[in-house]
């Protein structure tokens, strides 16, 4: 049962609200509600201008010349900057979070449909736009490499001839795993299941698109930059690295963001173009992308396409997984991962099951397409490893004639397995799957759904149940095996105890919508006995935060969450001190209950952590060595990942005559740890069932054989709505992490990451072919039940 309003974990003790964990309204919400959210396009400063990006209507072409006569004289516009004004000093490119580079302002030549050529700075949008319109820009256009599987041929034209010495466009080669034992165990399988799948590019496509202010203060030197970033603090290092601006005078500030989904993790040109703007003015620049920008230009998510193949024994006992990846990168380098990692964690496509042996190969190459890669709530590529063995696991299921959900429970990893070492050499740290899958199956009524298809399928009726087991890895660093651009990912965090009692801390942090102002308050207040709602979460600000490397790869609760507990608690036995001053007892002698110290055996003498606070900033008397007030910081450096889980089972109706799909149910049985506001957890899955409905069966950003994006609106990327979700049905097991501070793991990305092969096996059940590619939209299923190939 879980803690309701009024009790936390543990002591349970009642109280009107909780204090510590349980189901808690969002603290961030009313202000939400009535419309008084601050995000970037809210921000008014005085004499703030507005900018505007000129795009390259080509995939690939060379500039010829670039005329901004007709702009400059536009009699609103304040300022036009092209490469060539960039290149003057020196900020033409950029490094990526990769350590590729990226073009700021094409110079040379256009790489893909969209990419920013021109910024104009006038007096407003309007203003801006209309002048973009004036510049006359002269291109030349050339071959564009469009697909992937095309890219390393050797009559490609070759993309980055901007970089030194490079004759084609490859990008990077990784593998993991071992090929030899890989070999072995495919040579003796009886069952070998080979299938192509491609994941294809799709959009994290947040409400609020991506936009900036910045503002160069011309007396002091200092810049504040607003900005949509889910990591301010990384941003404010790059800026000063790329800009040779000193660190302490920039300021990056993440109001409130409209959500995220890894599409506010990378520096985007037109951050760059408004600091820029705003040194030439002198005035604050404010840049803000419209939906059509937002979708072709920015960091799009996956474009994998994944040669995998499945051994197993004829009784179903699965014995090695192998994939040959080819990745998709755009024209820049610019997806967003630990730098040890080119393919994310990608590691991890061994899934939930015991096998004997693993082997992947990895390889980038540049296309001319939007740049990107991790994005949309994939935990690092998780999304593309948990889709590549699902689905093969239904292959083999197909193969064997096997039932999918008994296939996958004989394979299962064994609770008495954990701490257990993947074959690619990864701890996953605890889980229950068996009893996981159990609960789903139960849930759903899983065999009475088989029966009812049976009976359907004798009547010509296509019903489908899909199934689904993931397991993730989320919270990175430690520190020493994982950094991005050399700043390792390990987070601060500072707690202060007002003399009242009421507290403030301070995360590195920043929340997109996930509710970190009420879980983080929720951290403390379990810790420390604190309610919170006297507790202030203070975060997305880099001058009053300590440093950290952001939102992304569900890594708050693993490292900022840990962080919190950590400072908590050194409050905590600092206060034991204090409290052991006030009682006139030794602190050892001291026994914690929430929210008090009690001298043992005799709890009518205690402190409350409130008048323990007053007292460390009054004139109480404490032992040497000790100083007053009541606070702490910390910096957490994560020992290891934590490996959230579930299990998933998706029930689909198919129109046989329009290939329509109708989602009837789902059910969604989820492991996140200890869980720290079970409303907050459901609505982070909620909107990733959602995410993996669209994902398998209609999101595809497309493109034609120019080059030319195909998915530039919402017209076209379509996005599901309450009429193509089902009611969810959601339950949860509890395997607290062992190496986490309480226990918990990261839930954000899970079930965008486990959803999609749920939806797609379902799908397939229905209409009985073995693989068709997302999006399974009405036409494409269609087609399969015509017995053609579908390849995305
Ligand atoms: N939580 C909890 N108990 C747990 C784990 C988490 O109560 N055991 C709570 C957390 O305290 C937090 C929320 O659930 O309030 C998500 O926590 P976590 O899993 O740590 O993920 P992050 O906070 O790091 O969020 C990032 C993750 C990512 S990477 C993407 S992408 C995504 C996602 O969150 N983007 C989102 N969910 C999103 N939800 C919204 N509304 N908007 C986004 O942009
Ligand atoms: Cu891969 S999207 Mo989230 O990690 O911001």
């Amino acid at each position: 049962q879980e803690p309701e309003q009024g009790q936390g974990r543990g002591q349970g003790q009642a109280h009107e609200r909780p204090i510590g964990f349980g189901r808690m309204k969002r603290k961030e919400d009313p202000r939400f509600v009535r419309g008084k959210g601050r995000y970037v396009d809210d921000i008014q400063l005085p004499g703030m201008l507005h900018g505007a990006v000129l795009r390259s209507p080509f995939a690939h072409a060379r500039i010829l010349s670039v005329d901004t006569s007709a702009a400059e004289a536009h009699p609103k516009v304040k300022a036009v900057i092209t490469g060539e004004t960039l290149a003057g000093l020196g900020l033409a490119w950029m490094p990526t979070l990769s350590m590729d580079t990226q073009a700021v302002l094409a110079t040379d030549k256009v790489r893909f449909q969209g990419q920013e050529v021109a910024f104009v700075v006038a007096e407003d949008h309007y203003a801006a736009r209309d002048a973009i319109e004036l510049i006359d820009v002269e291109y030349e256009p050339l071959d564009p490499v469009v697909n992937a599987r095309h890219a390393l041929a050797p009559e490609a034209p070759v993309i980055r001839d901007d970089l030194e010495g490079r004759t084609d466009n490859h990008v990077f080669d990784w593998e993991a795993g071992d090929s030899a034992a890989t070999e072995e165990v495919f040579a003796r399988a009886d069952v070998v299941v080979e299938q192509t799948m491609l994941y294809p590019r799709v959009h994290p496509a947040p409400l609020e698109t991506c936009g900036a202010v910045a503002a160069m203060d011309p007396v002091d030197g200092k810049l504040t930059l607003y900005s949509t970033t889910q990591a301010p603090h990384a941003h404010r290092t790059l800026y000063a690295m790329v800009a040779g601006i000193p660190e302490h005078k920039i300021r990056v500030v993440a109001p409130d963001i409209g959500g995220g989904f890894g599409n506010k993790v990378g520096i985007y040109p037109g951050y760059v173009c408004a600091i820029v703007g705003s040194i030439v003015t002198g005035r604050p620049v404010k840049w803000m992308e419209d939906r059509s920008e937002n979708l072709m230009s920015t960091s799009f998510a996956r474009d994998y396409h994944m040669a995998g193949e499945i051994a197993a024994t004829r009784e179903g006992r699965i014995l090695g997984v192998r994939v040959k990846v080819l990745a998709d990168h755009g024209a820049f380098n610019s997806t967003a991962q630990p730098t040890k990692y080119p393919a994310g964690f990608f590691h991890i496509f061994t899934g939930s099951y015991d096998i004997e042996a693993a082997h992947c190969e990895v390889t980038g190459v540049y296309t001319n397409k939007a740049p990107g890669g991790v994005a949309y709530a994939c935990s690092f590529r998780v999304t593309e490893a948990v889709y590549l063995i699902e689905r093969l696991v239904d292959c083999l299921a197909d193969e064997l004639g096997a039932d999918p959900a008994e296939l996958r429970m004989r394979n299962l990893l064994r609770p008495e397995q954990f701490p257990y070492e993947n074959k690619t050499g990864w701890t996953y740290d605890s889980g229950d799957y068996p009893a996981c899958l159990r609960k789903a199956m139960d849930l759903v009524g899983y065999e009475e759904l088989r029966k009812e298809q049976s009976e359907k399928r004798a009547r010509g009726e296509l019903m489908g149940v899909g199934l689904s087991f993931f397991t993730e890895t989320v919270g990175a660093g430690p520190r020493k095996h994982m950094d991005i651009l050399g700043l390792g990912m390990a987070d601060g965090c500072e707690l202060r105890v007002h003399p009242t009692g009421k507290a403030v801390v301070r995360l590195s942090v920043q929340t997109q919508g996930q509710g970190h102002e009420t879980t983080f308050a929720q951290i403390v207040a379990e810790e420390l006995g604190i309610p919170p709602e006297d507790i202030d979460v203070v975060h997305g600000d880099t001058d009053q935060t300590p440093f950290g490397l952001g939102t992304y790869g569900s890594r708050s609760t693993p490292v900022s969450g840990a962080a919190a507990a950590v400072v908590a608690r050194k409050v905590r036995d600092k206060a034991r001190v204090v409290a052991g001053a006030m009682l006139e007892v030794a602190p050892d002698d001291l026994a914690w209950t929430k929210g008090r110290w009690s001298v043992e055996g005799d709890p009518s003498m205690a402190a409350t952590i409130q008048e323990i606070a007053l007292a460390a900033h009054g004139s109480l008397e404490l032992p040497d060595g000790v100083e007053g007030h009541l606070e702490a910081t910390t910096v957490y450096n994560p020992p290891s990942m934590t490996y959230p889980f579930g299990a998933y089972v998706c029930v689909v109706d198919v129109d046989p005559g329009t290939g329509s799909v109708k989602v009837r149910r789902f059910v969604a049985v989820d492991d996140c740890g200890t869980r720290i506001n079970p409303m907050i957890i459901e609505g982070q899955v909620h909107g990733g069932l959602a995410d993996g409905i669209g994902m398998a069966l209609m999101e595809i950003i497309g493109f034609d054989e120019d080059g030319n994006c195909l998915s530039g609106s919402f017209m076209d990327y379509l996005l599901p709505t309450a009429l193509e979700v089902p009611a969810w049905e959601l339950d949860h097991t509890v395997t607290p992490s062992p190496h986490h501070p309480f226990g918990a793991k990261g839930i954000g990305e899970s079930a965008t990451v486990g959803s999609p092969p749920a939806v797609v096996n379902a799908v397939l059940d229905a209409i009985g072919v073995r693989h068709a590619d997302m999006p399974l939209t009405p036409s494409r299923v269609w087609q399969a039940l015509q017995g053609g190939e579908v390849e995305a």
